[in-house]
């Protein structure tokens, strides 16, 4: 952990290109040619495309169809995140073997705090070791960049692709990041990005020029941040990655229980709702936990570990059939419990492969419905307890949302899907 005061020596790694780059490694022959990534229905949007399709203007999350448009010869692959979250283990591994201290932040990106190695090697030239080597252990390309906090190495990192690495040293920093576009910092989104273009400011220095208080006024609290970083100052620490780091939930009966099914429909809702909060948080899980404990607290847990996700229809027959290998003794149950573990940042179009346009609406309105009446205003029905529905009986007479008529529609229509839902 950096000392206050002291210079710090944080690198950003991101593989190239990372889907397309897994893809190429299986198969040779699309070297060299466009290749993008993604769900293939319309609905369907770009997780990873080459620099050959770039060059066309396609870009990552943008709508399938488009993509198409803009490069009709482009290769089109539905993806295969078994495979990517394979490649990337292997990559996380090498990391964790070398650096002191490594934050796992998305899929195919990490940050390493290496202050102090400076004593006993360059810093570069260890930061060029470590690249060189993931590259030839994985024959994945990488870029990375050095400097002195996570915003600036991981600008620095982009500036470097493809396949390269870059150094900003302390007195650097500002002329590094003044000529860039304010896109770059990693926090300004669309929005943000249009409100200050609208405002004539469009470079970084510009940005870190303006008085901190207008920026303030303009956006709050995430005003001042942004503005921080337009600066070059970031003082966010690199959190040590656990595979443990996890979300979990557990629930102990009142009277212990051997109804199988209605044990599975509490898993499902359990399921149900870490699956909701992954999203909700942007992040996705590698590792399913189930745990159960007998009524004479005998306490036993299986984990399997999967390819990132955050999606129900993937976790829950992983956590039901967890559930059936542990639950192996015919007795009695007090608890049951299920944990996500081995969380990263990222999306859920990342593994929306095997989509289908009514997959991604599915998702798309039970959680916009959720976000607005509450995480278990809707559920799947197969996870709906006895219990529950007299509870929902309950508070649906003092419920205060209102559900708007086109609310309602969407609603109405969850519950006649093949997966049927129910709204409280
Ligand atoms: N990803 C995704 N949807 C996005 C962004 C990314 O599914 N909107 C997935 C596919 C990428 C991987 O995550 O391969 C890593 O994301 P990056 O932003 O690092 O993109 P790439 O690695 O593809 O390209 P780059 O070389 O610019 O890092
Ligand atoms: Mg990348």
């Amino acid at each position: 952990m950096a000392v206050t005061g002291m210079e710090r020596h944080i690198v950003h790694m991101d593989m190239d290109t990372f889907f397309v780059s897994v893809e190429r490694l299986m198969n040779s022959k699309l070297i060299g040619k466009p290749v993008i990534i993604g769900g293939m229905s319309d609905r369907g949007v770009v997780s990873s495309c080459s620099y050959e399709a770039r060059h066309f203007g396609v870009h990552s999350a943008m709508p399938m169809k488009m993509a198409r448009a803009l490069c009709s010869e482009a290769i089109v692959i539905r993806g295969d995140m078994d495979a990517y979250t394979r490649h990337s283990r292997v990559v996380t591994e090498i990391i964790a073997e070398k650096a002191p201290v490594y934050e796992k932040a998305s899929i195919d990106e990490h940050y390493l705090d290496i202050t102090g190695m400076d004593r006993f090697f360059g810093c570069m030239q260890w930061t060029h070791e470590l690249r060189q080597r993931i590259m030839k252990e994985t024959g994945l390309p990488i870029s990375c960049g050095l400097s002195v906090n996570k915003t600036v190495s991981k600008i620095a990192t982009g500036e470097a692709k493809p396949n390269g690495e870059m150094e900003i040293p302390d007195r650097q920093v500002k002329n590094f990041l003044s000529p860039l576009s304010i896109r770059k910092i990693p926090m300004i989104g669309n929005q943000t990005f249009h409100l200050l273009r609208s405002m004539g400011i469009s470079t970084i220095g510009t940005l870190g020029q303006i008085p901190m208080e207008m920026m303030d006024s303009l956006l709050g609290k995430n005003g001042i941040v942004i503005w921080k970083k337009a600066n070059g100052i970031d003082p966010t620490p690199v959190v040590q990655y656990s595979e443990r780091k996890s979300i979990g939930s557990e629930r102990t009966f009142q009277r212990d229980t051997m109804d199988v099914a209605g044990l599975h429909d509490l898993i499902t809702s359990m399921v149900e709702k870490l699956a909701f909060q992954l999203r909700k948080e942007e992040k996705l899980t590698s590792c399913v936990t189930v745990k159960i404990r007998y009524s004479n607290f005998d306490t036993h847990t299986l984990q399997k570990r999967v390819a990132y996700t955050s999606f129900d229809h993937v976790l829950m027959p992983i956590a039901r059939e967890l559930f059936d290998r542990l639950y192996q003794r015919r007795m009695l149950i007090r608890l049951v419990g299920v944990r996500f573990s081995g969380l990263v940042r990222g999306v859920q179009q990342l593994n929306l492969f095997e989509d289908t346009s009514e997959m991604v609406h599915l998702y798309l309105a039970v959680d916009k419905l959720r976000r607005r009446y509450g995480s278990d205003s809707v559920k799947r029905a197969s996870g709906i307890q006895l219990h529950d529905l007299e509870e929902r009986s309950a508070q649906s007479q003092l419920q205060k949302a209102v559900p708007s008529p086109e609310d309602r529609q969407q609603i109405d229509n969850l519950k006649n899907r093949r997966w049927r839902y129910w709204y409280r």
